[in-house]
This record gives C-alpha cells, sequence and structure tokens, in this order.
C-alpha cells in the first residue's frame, strides 16, 4: 500500500441469514421466534432470528436448551440448496461494483472498492447501493461496514446490526480504536479476552500501552505480533478473490417477472454491454456464450454454445432457445462465458489465478 493511497474496503454481512431467508419462505414466521437447525433432541441451532435472540438463543446453542429459554421458538430444517442460491444471486450484486469480491461464508463478503468510479467512487454511497439491491431483489436485509481495511470494515458491518451500515474513516481511527472493547477483535476470542481482562487490558487503548516484546510475550509470537497492528486499526491484509475463475456472467433479478418475450430481449443489450466490460479487464480466452433464464417458479435453465467472439445476436438467440423450453414469467435473466482451461492446448494462457 503506498502512503498517500487509502484503500476503501466494505464488508457485507446478511443478517440472521438462514432464518431470514426461512421467513421471506413462509411470511406467517416473520414476527416469531425462529431458528434454523436441528429439529432432533441433539440437534443444534443454525441461527435464529432477532426475536429469538432476545430470549437468549445463539448460533450452536442446543435445540433443547432453546427450546427451554423461548417455548414459542418454531424450528425450521436447514435448506442448504436455497440459501445457497441466495448466497449466488448476492455474490452477483457484488460483482456489479467490483472483481475484487472475498467471500467468507455463504452470507458474509469483502469487497475492495478503491477504484470502482461508480457512485463517485463513494464506498458509503456503493455499500448502501448494495443494501438496497439485496433488499430489492431478494427481500433481505444485510448489514454493511466501510473501513480502509478489512479489519475495520468487519467491525463497522457489526456495529449497527441488523439492517445497519456503519462508516469508519481513516480520520476516525485515533478516536474509535482506543474505546474499543479487545473481544471485538476478530481471533480474540473468550479466553483469551478473559486472559487480557485479568491483567486489567480491556480496550484497545490498553493494548496499545504495551510494547511489542511485551504483547509477544503474553499472546505468542505471530498473534502478539498481528495484535499490535489490529489494536491501532492496522490491517494490510489485500481482499484475495481465492478461485481460479472459470466463467464469468452478469445477471438481473428482476422486481417483477417479466412476462413479455419482448421485455426480456429489451433486457439484453445492456446486460451485454456490462458483460463486455467486465471481460476487457480480464483478457482471457473464451469457450462458450451462455444464456441462463430463471423463471418465476426457480427453475432455471441455461443455453449455451460455442464462441470464441461474443455477439449480442447470439446471446438472443440462446435466449430464444432457453425460453422456448419453458414459456413461463422469468424472473432471472443471465448472460455469460466460460473460459477456456488453463492448461488446455489450444489456449495459451498460463495462470489465471487472481
Ligand atoms: N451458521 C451455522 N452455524 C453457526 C454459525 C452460522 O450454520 N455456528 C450459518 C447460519 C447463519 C449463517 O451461517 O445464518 C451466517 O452466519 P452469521 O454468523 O453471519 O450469522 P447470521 O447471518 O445468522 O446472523 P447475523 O445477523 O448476526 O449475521
Ligand atoms: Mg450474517
Amino acid at each position: 500500500m503506498l502512503n498517500n493511497h487509502i484503500n476503501k474496503i466494505i464488508h457485507i454481512d446478511m443478517d440472521c441469514f438462514y432464518a431470514a431467508v426461512e421467513a421471506r419462505e413462509n411470511p406467517s414466521l416473520q414476527f416469531k421466534p425462529l431458528a434454523v437447525g436441528g429439529v432432533s433432541k441433539r440437534g443444534v441451532l443454525c441461527t435464529c432470528n432477532y426475536i429469538a435472540r432476545k430470549f437468549g438463543l445463539h448460533a450452536a446453542m442446543p435445540t433443547n436448551r432453546a427450546l427451554q429459554l423461548c417455548p414459542g421458538l418454531i424450528m425450521v430444517p436447514p435448506n442448504m440448496c436455497l440459501y445457497k442460491e441466495v448466497s449466488r444471486e448476492i455474490r452477483a450484486i457484488f460483482h456489479q461494483f467490483t472483481d475484487l469480491v472475498e467471500p467468507l461464508s455463504l452470507d458474509e463478503a469483502f469487497l475492495d472498492v478503491t477504484d470502482c468510479k461508480q457512485y463517485k467512487g463513494s464506498a458509503t454511497l456503493i455499500a448502501k447501493e448494495i443494501k438496497r439491491k439485496i433488499h430489492a431483489t431478494q427481500k433481505l436485509t444485510a448489514s454493511a461496514g466501510v473501513g480502509p481495511n478489512k479489519f475495520l470494515a468487519k467491525i463497522a458491518s457489526d456495529w449497527n446490526k441488523p439492517d445497519g451500515i456503519f462508516v469508519i474513516t481513516p480520520e476516525q481511527i485515533d478516536t474509535f480504536m482506543p474505546k474499543l472493547p479487545v473481544n471485538k477483535i476478530f481471533g480474540v476470542g473468550k479466553v483469551t479476552a478473559a486472559k487480557l481482562n485479568k491483567k486489567g487490558i480491556s480496550t484497545c487503548l490498553d493494548l496499545q500501552k504495551l510494547s511489542l516484546a511485551e504483547l509477544k510475550q503474553l499472546c505468542g509470537g505471530t498473534w502478539g505480533l498481528g495484535l499490535y497492528d489490529l489494536c491501532r486499526g492496522i490491517d494490510e491484509r489485500p481482499v484475495e478473490p481465492n478461485r481460479i475463475r472459470k466463467s464469468l456472467s452478469v445477471e438481473r433479478t428482476f422486481l417483477n417477472d417479466i412476462n413479455e418475450l419482448g421485455d426480456c430481449i429489451n433486457k439484453l443489450p445492456e446486460l451485454f454491454s456490462e458483460l463486455q466490460n467486465r471481460l476487457k479487464n480480464l483478457n482471457m480466452p473464451i469457450k462458450t456464450q451462455f444464456v441462463k433464464i430463471k423463471f418465476h417458479d426457480f427453475t432455471h435453465t441455461t443455453a449455451e454454445a460455442a464462441a470464441t467472439e461474443l455477439t449480442l445476436d447470439q446471446f438472443i438467440s440462446l435466449f430464444h432457445k432457453g425460453y422456448l423450453r419453458q414459456q413461463k414469467p422469468i424472473r432471472l435473466l443471465g448472460l455469460g462465458v466460460r473460459f477456456c482451461e488453463p492448461k488446455s492446448s489450444n489456449c495459451q494462457q498460463e495462470s489465471l489465478a487472481f
């Protein structure tokens, strides 16, 4: 990181993710204490909604205990396929702003929007727009944190949960950090916090007063070094999109299902130019192009054809092909490409990790 260069990182974390998806699917559950998890006697909670949290319930609590604390609790077994699909759609929203997306789990990701030109480059406005888009298309709420690094962005997303947004600017670090309790530092669990508390260390200011050598002695070499930076709000870890890209697609979930074929075709040019823009930066050889259609009843189909150069016409004919298979109102449209395998003989690309 250059000294005069300030990164803009967003952390997004969905609110009571599995429970919120279940309540969306079954609105009669919306205002009741609700948990997702193992319903058997030996089961545990994956998560619960915020109403259930008022009774002291939390993730990983045994179901039996949860039912004792909250007798009116409604338990739903997890539906991982559904959560994965929602997660994929949310990630597609992130990618409308940057390809520097590092997912941490199904419901959480870091985004590096330092070079994002949208919304005049304002990370706060981008985070607000991401929250808006998630709510408009998924009927779910997310919390967002904005900061100059991953550590601060993650703390910020937790600050105003649920449905919150919190921004920590570089100028605020020196007033924000000293007051922060040590247990807010990711990695400082109950055991470390108790150990530190015993020594009279409860805030980051207390930690800042220790020398590096003292911290290393107290917490071990590597962790001591990490803490020395973190308690000052310093974190230089980059956002790492950690997979080898095999495909790239752009997609839209519509606010209302689209019934008219013509209306759908009118959406294609905009998606096409968005796809072209994203591809410009990658410079990777293409193997196929495809159109993905998700219908109102969540069934979906993909029409695909070999391609080296992309054309809108080919996407339009693929769209017709896919649509004719079901001819139902459309919930989501996507355009994408698959790339040549990194080691395939007819493509020269060496490593496509980024
Ligand atoms: N999860 C799980 N078991 C755990 C913790 C979490 O199965 N011990 C699942 C269920 C959660 C999802 O992962 O819905 C996301 O985890 P989070 O920690 O982000 O928790 P929530 O999204 O449920 O709640 P919050 O609003 O606090 O983020
Ligand atoms: Mg969450």
